[in-house]
């Protein structure tokens, strides 16, 4: 596999991984989330512990407020941190 077809996959085994923990397997609750998002994202996101952000993060991203996170919605904060991560770096040059 190439290396973005290997980060896709990995990607969706991520998010399945939490989704699977409760309720709806297809979806992340909030609880899922703020596991996901300390587990996985601590290092760029280490607001996850403040109860507040963790509320307004999982707010944000339900844009549909349906009171759970898809892989849709999941992916959109994927894409604002790469884009992020994206200019750190040619920042850094
Ligand atoms: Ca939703």
């Amino acid at each position: 596999m190439s290396d973005i077809v290997t980060a896709i996959s990995l990607l969706i085994k991520s998010f399945n991984k939490y989704a699977c923990k409760e309720g709806n397997p297809c979806t992340l609750n909030k609880g899922e989330l703020k596991l996901l998002l300390q587990n996985e994202l601590g290092e760029l996101l280490q607001k996850a512990n403040n109860k507040d952000e963790l509320d307004t993060i999982f707010q944000d991203l339900d844009t549909n407020k349906d009171n759970s996170v898809d892989f849709t919605e999941f992916g959109r904060l994927v894409l604002c941190l790469t884009v992020m991560c994206h200019e750190y770096f040619i920042n850094k040059k």
